[in-house]
Parts: C-alpha cells; structure tokens; sequence
C-alpha cells in the first residue's frame, strides 16, 4: 500500500494500517463531509464519503449490516460534533464498534472558517467576528462522559504518537475515539494572528504537555494557552452494542426456534401496522 501521503495524518493512519496484519478488505472507511471528509477519496480501501454531519449513523449501519468490517470515521469538528453531535453522544453510549478520528481545527474550514462547537473562546470566526463567546466541547470529556472505550489526543506535530493511537484503535473493539488537533492556516490561523503552520506546529511542539491518563475534565482547549496531549482512556470488557444484543437475545430467547417466532411476529405486526395506517 502507498504510505507516502504528504498529509501526517494520513500517513500515520496508512503507516498504522501497513503495519497492521488486518485484512484490508475488511477495512471500510467512512467521512462526512468538509476538509477531513476528504480523506475518504484519498485511501485504496472500500470508502464512502457521506453527507455532513451523518457519518456515524452511515458508519453504524454499515457495521450491523457487515460486522466483521472494520468501521474507521474520519470527521471534521463541525461535522461530528456541530451537526452531528447527537449522533456521537449515541453512539458513544450505545459502544458501537467504531474508530472515530476526529481532525479538530477548531472551525468550519471548508465553507470559510465558520465558528464550530470547538471553536475557543474569543477566536474569531467567519460568525464570529469579535470572537465566540461560547464555551466549547471538550472532545476528550465528552467522548469519556458518553462511554468511549479508548480516548486520546494528539496533534499533526506528534507525528509517531498519532500512529501509535491509530495502530491501537485498530485492534480495539468498542467506540474509540482520536481527537488530532491540526491548524487551518489560511482561515482560523489568519484571522486569529496566530501565524503560518509551521508557527502552528512549534505551538503544537512548545505548548503541549503529555499527559497519559490525564483527567478529562482538564484537558479543555483554549485560544491560546498550552494544553494536553495523551492517551486518556483504555478500557477493555465492554461489551460492543452488537454484543450487548447478541447476549441479550440469547437470554432472552430460550431457542432459536423461538427467537425466529419472535422475529415472524414483529415481522407480522410491522407489516400489519403498515397497512392499517
Ligand atoms: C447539511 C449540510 N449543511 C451544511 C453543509 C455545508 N458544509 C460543508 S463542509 C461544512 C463544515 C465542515 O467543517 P468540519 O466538519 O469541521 O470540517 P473541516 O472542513 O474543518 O475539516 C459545512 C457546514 C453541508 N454540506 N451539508
Ligand atoms: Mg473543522
């Protein structure tokens, strides 16, 4: 597989994936849209690019329809957690089986540098032109809070780290969830004086302190404070929401038999219910 991709982050992930005895073919990757969202057409692997905002519930479908597909998400902050934000809460909840990696730039960078749910205060947006006044997601916090498995944080500087997240949210089973902090010079950057990308990666070198297991509740982003990096979470015996099922069903159901008659019946009322309305 090519592995010579000029962006960090795709590089750490094909790298992760070359690395990985996974079979590729058992690999699909999902985007919503915007910059990150791009990273679906940039991969020789089954990918789909959806539509914003919904690439968890497309990701999650497509897990229960093929689970022995390994489901990776590359989101943007505004699609995963502006639109779609109650997507990630559920599915965080619910432990689908997804490797979500989110590239937070701290806006919307690909309609013109919109204020997002990540946006700090007093950054100034294409909406916010005296500077947001809202606090932002904390992505760690919420994806801990909502019941992910794995969690951790890194930025486009911390080149063999974000790898070594990536290779590990691979071989785990659960909702993982990759917070990559990456700069979008030519809109957040510019009209926040914070300089070009390469000023952006020193910050990135300079101003985080490597925490692992850091407590989520601290690791908040702010416009221009150092902040911290790290692998926050790694739990293992979850059960998966396919799991979950399966195992409730199996205790449930005291035979296939049974089950099959249960399925018949809802089957049966679904269609029944379909006519009568
Ligand atoms: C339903 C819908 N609303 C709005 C848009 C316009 N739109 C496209 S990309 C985008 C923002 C993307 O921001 P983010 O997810 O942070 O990705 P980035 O470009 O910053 O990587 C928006 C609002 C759209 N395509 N569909
Ligand atoms: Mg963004």
């Amino acid at each position: 597989m090519e592995t010579t991709d000029k962006h960090p982050l795709n590089n750490a992930f094909l790298n992760a994936l070359d690395k990985s005895p996974m079979d590729k073919n058992k690999i699909a990757i999902v985007s919503g849209i915007g910059c990150t969202g791009r990273v679906a057409g940039y991969v020789n692997l089954d990918s789909f690019h959806t539509t914003h905002g919904r690439a968890l519930p497309f990701a999650e479908g497509l897990k229960a329809a093929s689970p022995d597909t390994k489901v990776v998400v590359f989101t943007g902050d505004g699609d995963l957690m502006s639109i779609g934000g109650n997507h990630f809460i559920h599915a965080g909840r619910k432990n689908m089986d997804l490797m979500v990696i989110c590239v937070n730039n701290l806006n919307y960078a690909m309609t013109g540098g919109q204020v997002s749910a990540t946006t700090p205060q007093r950054a100034i947006t294409a909406t916010a032109p005296y500077g947001s006044f809202c606090e932002p997601f904390n992505l760690p916090f919420l994806a801990e809070t909502v019941g992910a498995v794995y969690v951790a944080r890194w930025t486009v500087y911390h080149v063999r780290e974000m790898q070594k997240a990536m290779s590990e949210a691979l071989n785990k089973k659960g909702f993982s969830f990759i917070e990559i902090m990456s700069p979008c010079p030519t809109l957040f950057e510019r009209r926040n004086k914070m300089g070009s990308a390469l000023t952006r990666m020193k910050f990135y070198k300079e101003n985080t302190k490597v925490e692992n297991n850091a407590d989520t509740r601290n690791t908040k982003i702010s416009l221009n404070d150092p902040f911290t990096v790290g692998k926050f979470v790694d739990i293992e015996g979850k059960k998966t929401y396919l799991e979950a099922m399966n195992s409730y069903y199996d205790e449930a159901f005291q035979s296939d038999d049974e089950y099959m008659r249960y399925r018949g019946l809802a089957q049966k009322n679904y269609e029944e219910g379909c006519l009568n309305d």
